[in-house]
């Protein structure tokens, strides 16, 4: 469950938010396998409310676990997870599961009824005698004290009729809607308000669950085991008295930790030199329980605690991809973004609420609206530099005493970032052999050549290197497999 069953030279995933079933099937082929992508997080797949003015967040109000919602059909999911693991990119599913939906009745986007006030569900089906109303001891029925571990539980999270995973017959609902999933070939699970779920009810949904051994999926299970991959959304920033650690026994946890330590960072409240020992060393989860971030769907828009940094502050955002992407720490998820004004903006869509699909620049990038972090240069080459680096330690850490840091990954790949706000000239150890390497921030290798900085690596690994102060990428990375 702590095994993202990516191949083993892919190592970082990317959130497609929003996105559809076929234009990430396509992405798989012509983007992602090929820039080295481990694996791709979905929007829930099930269906759910068709709430007016199509906010992105109706799909966190499931009315049943058919697999129609504005992404696509089960026929498009299955055809996306088969392409997509054909070229060795991993599914990962968002489920919700602690709750349906929050409020109203009528039909769902897979046509299935639901009434909230009655607590029916005929498409599942639930009805009232699966959720936790008895349970639940605030005074209005909603989580009011974050303070009381059973409220966080047992209470509705934001008015959302809170299912009782405690029943044989929810979990059993839940397990099939997994097994399903699983059956149709993808990899592991973003498990939605994990912290609102009792672990005990978690480990019984879990135990049973098996990943698909069809050899279509390509799954090396005598390597990665059977076990799905298992990211929990716990947010905890500490203070609380659910703690992630509450989790980390039963897969993988999102560390918001790390969401924190990162804004501050960058945003020079606290020192970029004192990270050598990043991870553990600044009371984080080990590095096989933690899924790591800069952002999230939810704290782009202000959710979930804390402030963070996103694509509208570009510049810092792409210093910070590349100090998570270039430290061996736990597993990274890159978000990729559409562009909101506001809270509730739903992802591009025409006037009858249909999705509408990303368009591609000449240079990568996307257009229609979609951000696509994921193909800005300087974020899916610093992806190919995990990948080049993986395995291979930090050592040279070298700093300024400040915002100045530079560090290899022993004998495999090499950065200096600047974010101190004047220039950095140094003579650097790079680990790195001697020769001519793409500096793969300001450039692709292409044809044998550099679009951007060339660094050159002398026979003692050192390298001379300038990164202005005010540069609007003010880093460099280079690897073995960026060597010209
Ligand atoms: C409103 C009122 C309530 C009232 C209720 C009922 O605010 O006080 O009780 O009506 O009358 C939407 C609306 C919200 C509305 C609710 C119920 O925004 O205003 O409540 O629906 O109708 C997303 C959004 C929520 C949204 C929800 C369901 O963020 O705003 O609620 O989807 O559509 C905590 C949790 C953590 C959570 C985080 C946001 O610990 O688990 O908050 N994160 C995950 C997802 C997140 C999602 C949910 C959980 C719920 O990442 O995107 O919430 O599935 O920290
Ligand atoms: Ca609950």
């Amino acid at each position: 469950q702590f095994d993202p069953h990516n191949d083993p030279d892919r190592q970082a995933m990317v959130h497609l938010f929003e996105w559809k079933w076929n234009d990430i099937a396509a992405e798989c082929e012509r983007f992602l396998g090929p820039k080295g992508y481990a694996g791709v997080q979905i929007s829930p797949p099930h269906e759910c409310i068709q709430q007016y003015g199509r906010p992105w967040w109706e799909r966190y109000q499931p009315v049943s676990y058919k697999l129609v919602s504005r992404s696509g059909n089960e026929d498009d999911f299955k055809d996306m997870v088969q392409r997509c693991n054909a070229v060795g990119v991993r599914i990962y599913v968002d489920v919700v599961v602690n709750h349906m939906t929050g409020g109203g009745s009528g039909q769902g986007t897979g046509g299935s009824s639901y009434d909230t006030n009655s607590e029916s569900y005929p498409g599942v089906p639930y009805g009232r005698n699966d959720f936790n109303d008895n349970n639940c001891h605030s005074g209005d029925g909603n989580i009011d004290n974050y303070q009381d571990a059973n409220q966080v539980r047992n209470c509705r999270l934001s008015g959302l009729r809170d299912l009782n995973q405690g029943t044989s017959y929810v979990r059993g609902k839940i397990q099939e809607y997994f097994n399903h999933l699983l059956s149709l070939g993808v990899a592991g699970f973003r498990v939605d308000a994990a912290k609102h779920m009792w672990p005990g009810d978690l480990q019984a949904i879990f135990s049973g669950l098996q990943v698909s051994s069809d050899p279509v999926h390509r799954f090396n299970l005598s390597v990665s085991g059977s076990n799905p991959f298992i990211v929990q959304e716990v947010i905890d920033h500490g203070g609380e008295p659910i703690k992630n650690t509450d989790y980390t026994g039963l897969g993988r946890v999102t560390e918001f930790h790390h969401c924190d330590h990162i804004n501050n960072l960058f945003r020079k409240r606290d020192k970029l030199a004192y990270t050598s020992n990043w991870g553990t060393g600044w009371g984080m989860l080990p590095d096989d329980q933690a899924l790591v971030f800069v952002d999230n769907h939810d704290n782009q828009r202000g959710d979930g605690g804390g402030s963070v940094i996103t694509y509208k502050e570009a510049r810092l955002y792409k210093m910070a991809q590349a100090f998570v992407m270039a430290q061996p720490y736990a597993f990274p998820r890159i978000m990729s973004s559409y562009a909101f004004d506001s809270h509730d903006q739903g992802p591009p869509q025409d006037g009858s609420g249909h999705i509408t699909s990303p368009t591609i620049n000449a240079d990568d990038s996307c257009g229609g609206g979609w951000v696509c972090e994921h193909r800005w240069r300087q974020i899916y080459n610093m992806v190919g530099f995990r990948n080049a680096a993986h395995g291979a330690a930090m050592s040279n850490f070298w700093s300024n005493g400040d915002q100045q840091i530079a560090f290899a990954r022993s004998g495999k790949a090499f950065i200096a970032i600047n974010n101190q706000g004047y220039d950095l000239n140094q003579n650097l150890q790079t680990t790195l052999s001697a020769g001519s390497y793409c500096d793969v921030i300001s450039g692709n290798k292409e044809n044998g050549g550099c679009t951007g900085k060339t660094i050159t690596v002398g026979g003692d690994g050192r390298a001379y290197i300038s990164i202005g102060g005010s540069d609007e990428d003010p880093m460099v990375a280079i690897h073995v497999n960026a060597k010209l």
